[in-house]
């Protein structure tokens, strides 16, 4: 679809779309906005796989971070469809200038998972919004629950670049094909597995947990899955990674709050809450062990939650752990 909608795309440049004073916050703008993405996705992930040659061996990636984060920027800025961006790397929102103007709020974190440098398993993750109030962009237009986004999605940067997003019916995945430097339509309607036997979890900070977080995984990774094996861990140190294989082989992942990260670690608007859209229109739950992701109305653009997230039948296990027994029972 999106290698047809980018040839579309093309040829709407090429031919001044007749219907040039199209609305600009129709359909053809949002995939306009998603094209600049993936040419956002297309740049970065080179960069990302000839990092080690342009920046000398065991560099740190904060030349590569920077360069992620203007890319998306100027993608951003010059698809003239967005209005004000949110980024992991900057402080404050920016105000897209009023002649380039679009109407959509947009969250990304444009370099994920690269915490534990050289990780193998970076990324991108982006939420997209409309505009809700009139005129000149501002910040409560990004300050919304994920239920409300539009568009989301993530891309990584593993064997291959793959670019995974949902428009709200349901969660296409998209592969890069180096030799076109297309992405192609490779996952149709992916469905998250009900239940998986596969959990996500450091287990490294079980001394910084609650102890009614140690009871709770000691609990979980003890209860046989419903697809009848036994539970085993996994967890690479990129959530997107790790959400990414949730996705396709089912399970669970989770960080939960600890002495490090009192409110948890991961960020709401441009980490959980677009993994959280994807995975539940996927068939999956999100949550934080208490209220769903989608339904949280973010205080700060930065604040952080912690997240429990994957296969619904996994996911509703966690949180009958994590509330204790029901009154009724
Ligand atoms: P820890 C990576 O920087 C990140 O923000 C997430 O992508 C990842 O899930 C988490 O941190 C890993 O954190 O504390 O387990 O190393």
């Amino acid at each position: 679809h999106l290698l047809s909608t980018h040839r579309r795309l093309h040829v709407l440049e090429g031919a001044e779309s007749s219907n040039a004073s199209a609305e600009k916050d129709g359909v053809d703008d949002l995939i306009m906005l998603l094209a600049s993405i993936a040419v956002a996705v297309k740049s970065v992930g080179s960069a990302v796989r000839r990092r080690d040659i342009t920046h000398g061996s065991g560099t740190e990636s904060e030349p590569l971070e920077r360069v992620a984060n203007e890319t998306w920027i100027d993608c951003l800025l010059y698809s003239q469809r967005s209005c004000i961006l949110v980024s992991e790397d900057l402080e404050n929102p920016v105000v897209v200038e009023s002649n380039m103007q679009g109407k959509f709020a947009v969250v990304f974190d444009p370099l994920t998972g690269r915490s534990n440098p050289p990780c193998q398993e970076m990324g991108a993750i982006f939420g997209v919004f409309r505009q809700m109030s009139g005129g000149s962009p501002v910040i409560e237009d990004v300050m919304q629950p994920g239920r409300q986004m539009v568009a989301a999605g993530y891309a990584l940067y593993g064997a291959c670049t793959v670019l995974f997003l949902s428009l709200g019916s349901g969660v296409h995945g998209f592969t890069l094909d180096p030799a076109l430097n297309e992405f192609i339509l490779t996952h149709e309607n992916i469905r998250i597995p009900y239940c998986g036997h596969i959990y996500s979890v450091n287990e490294g900070y079980s001394s910084l947990w609650q102890p009614e977080i140690r009871e709770l995984i000691s609990r979980f990774k003890t209860e046989v899955s419903l697809n009848g094996k036994e539970r085993t861990l996994r967890y690479i140190g990129s959530m997107v990674a790790d959400v990414h294989r949730t996705l396709l082989n089912g399970g669970i992942f989770m960080y939960f709050a600890h002495q490090q990260w009192p409110n948890g670690k991961l960020k709401l608007l441009y980490e959980a809450s677009p993994l959280a859209f994807i995975i539940e229109q996927a068939g999956g739950k999100a949550s934080t062990g208490l209220e769903r992701i989608l339904d949280i109305t973010p205080t700060s653009v930065h604040d952080r939650i912690q997240v429990v997230i994957g296969s619904y039948e996994d996911v509703e296990l966690v949180e009958q752990l994590y509330k204790g027994p029901s009154t009724s029972d």
